[in-house]
């Protein structure tokens, strides 16, 4: 399929060590994915569902042992160990290589290597960067042609050239004691061994789309960050993005398409989805940041999906989708979670592989982390501009976390590295969801901890130096808590659609039609300027979530004092003096 040198010298090498009985090029194909389908159905690997209700949907279960990320096995071996800084794992390179290909070494025996050549974000853009991965896992092969753009056309675009990220995945026989999954930024490379979770060996995502890339922003001067995209449309017709992060459970999905409330809708305001996970963004020819999707679908969360919560979402997940670790319904054949309805079926099998009555059973149908691998464009609220070459022009950047306390409903940096500073103190508070004690805060900066490929005090000077770019063409930077608390442990926000009433005061701000109020954290809003509009907000609750108190800043001070101490002398010195800022307007 290709005469690059560079890719196929590199096969070569890697079919030395792995030795596949053969080879199979993915061209992209329906009829070759077809083909792969049926082998997987005959071997178990997947189970097709009913066609008429999901047409073109399969399930497939995991190993017990591989539901989700493992961050204490994921590696980043740069030649330096100072390079990775302490928020990653660790490797010397060539300690690595040795002992991942001793785990690899033999391990396609018997088994067919498939070659995934791949896109991240539409082939031939400017903002798009291209990867190869090898897989002896076909339900590998049939989740990256959903999530990425896969075939011959992507090498087209390649040729003769070098940069491209190498992956290496090995199911070997997913043994946990054996998994690692390492990255080498400087060799634009990801090997994984032993597992056969998505977020593990879809190589595209936060592998190469997160980890791989932010390196390689970094030293060619753009931006791979753990965001959603959205378009926000006014009645008038014109669109304006935003891109958010946030950690893990706080509604990144869910904000990415969000329904509108009825009054907002019905004046003619929509929300459009550009991406719900990852943001590739760069400075354009005029001088903004521009922003692509790098994926090509969704990898979602299915438990807590339903009608109500993210209905795009579900309705991207009716056809052509791959579902794993849900109830398997035997009575109809098609799949169930929790929190899809209050109506589990009888006759079902679980996520283990079990007989299962989620009628009777305690147990749960659907592992909390199974996912739905669904295409973008099943996606009805899916942007027009989703593959756009050129992307979509962000004119507001925004963080949040989930605090009972301390931080408002929504404020504004004081400009771009009063923002940075913003992102990097971004916390959440663990949930009664999770073992452990309740209320205690986890810094993840940018939403970026698991992700950043790098030194964490570099990437935040990476992003002060965009900013320096940028000039004033810079988005604002926000900061939102959907989760502020009652003393009584009651949300005083209801989220979801009504999110909206704080994105729209954001693009206001941008346009500078709002005037806000200035508090020692920055810009927050003027309670009037909240459209409450067919709105049941108390105005003391609405007044509650925008106050600061300063007594929680002091403290929340120490805790940043704490954070930023493990960064050593590669803490930017602008991050030094904002925290020094914020302490002096506190006081
Ligand atoms: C994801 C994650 O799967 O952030 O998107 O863990
Ligand atoms: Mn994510």
């Amino acid at each position: 399929m290709t005469k690059n040198k560079s890719v196929l010298a590199w096969i070569d090498e890697m079919k030395g060590i792995v030795n596949p009985d053969n080879i199979v090029w993915i061209d992209g194909s329906e009829e070759q994915l077809e083909e792969l389908r049926k082998i997987a159905c005959e071997s178990g690997e997947i189970t097709k569902l009913n066609e008429e209700k999901l047409p073109g949907c399969y399930l497939h279960r995991t190993a017990e042992n591989d539901v989700a990320r493992v961050e204490d096995r994921t590696l980043i071996c740069s030649r330096k160990k100072e390079d990775a800084g302490p928020t990653n794992n660790w490797k010397e390179p060539q300690e690595a290589y040795d002992m991942l290909y001793d785990i690899a070494k033999n391990s396609y025996q018997g088994r067919t290597m498939y070659v995934i050549p791949y896109s991240m974000g539409p082939i031939g853009s400017k903002l798009s960067k291209i990867g190869i991965e090898l897989t002896d896992s076909i339900y590998v092969v049939l989740n990256m042609a959903i999530m990425t753009r896969v075939g011959t056309k992507v090498l087209e675009v390649l040729g003769d050239s070098n940069d491209w990220v190498r992956g290496l995945h090995c199911k070997c026989d997913v043994n946990p004691e054996k998994r690692y999954i390492c990255h080498f930024p400087e060799d634009n490379t990801i090997i994984s061994v032993n597992s056969a979770y998505g977020g593990n060996v879809l190589l595209g995502k936060k592998c190469f789309a997160l980890r791989i890339a932010s390196y390689l922003g970094k030293n060619e001067g753009w931006m791979a960050e753990h965001m959603l995209i959205l378009g926000l449309e006014n009645p008038k017709g014109e669109v304006k993005y935003i891109s958010a992060a946030f950690p893990s459970a706080c509604g990144k999905t869910n904000l990415a398409m969000l329904i509108p409330p009825e009054g907002y809708k019905s004046k003619g305001y929509k929300i459009w989805c550009v991406g719900d996970d990852i943001a590739w963004m760069r400075k354009g020819e005029d001088g903004r940041l521009w922003a692509i999707n790098p994926e090509n679908g969704f990898f979602g969360v299915a438990p807590g999906t339903n009608k109500k919560s993210n209905p795009n979402a579900l309705s991207a997940t009716q056809k052509g989708t791959i579902f794993t670790n849900v109830a398997h319904n035997l009575d109809d054949n098609t799949v169930w979670w929790e929190g899809l309805d209050k109506n589990p079926p009888e006759n079902a099998i679980d996520w283990k592989g079990n007989p299962w009555n989620g009628k009777t059973s305690d147990a749960k149908g659907a592992h909390p982390n199974s996912r739905f691998t669904a295409p973008a464009e099943n996606c009805p609220c899916i942007s027009p501009e989703f593959n756009s070459t050129t992307g979509v022009p962000i004119s507001a950047i925004v963080f949040g976390g989930r605090r009972a306390k301390t931080t408002p409903l929504v404020y504004q940096s004081r400009d771009w590295n009063n923002g940075v500073f913003v992102g990097s103190i971004m916390a959440s508070e663990t949930t009664a969801a999770a073992a452990g004690a309740v209320g205690v805060i986890r810094r993840d900066p940018m939403a970026m901890l698991p992700f950043c490929g790098y030194h964490m005090g570099d990437y935040w000077q990476h992003w002060l130096d965009m900013g320096a770019e940028l000039g004033d063409k810079a988005p604002k930077i926000f900061n939102v808590n959907w989760f502020r608390m009652d003393d009584e442990g009651n949300y005083l926000w209801p989220g979801f659609g009504d999110n909206l009433r704080v994105l729209e005061w954001i693009i206001r701000r941008c346009e500078g039609e709002v005037e806000a109020k200035e508090t020692p954290i920055g810009y927050v809003p003027y309670a009037e300027d909240i459209n409450v509009e067919d709105f049941e907000l108390k105005a003391e609750d609405l007044e509650e979530i925008l106050t600061v108190d300063n007594d929680q800043w002091q403290s929340e001070v120490e805790g940043i004092t704490e954070f930023y101490a493990r960064f050593g002398n590669r803490l930017p010195e602008e991050l030094t003096r904002q925290l020094s800022g914020l302490k002096e307007r506190l006081n």
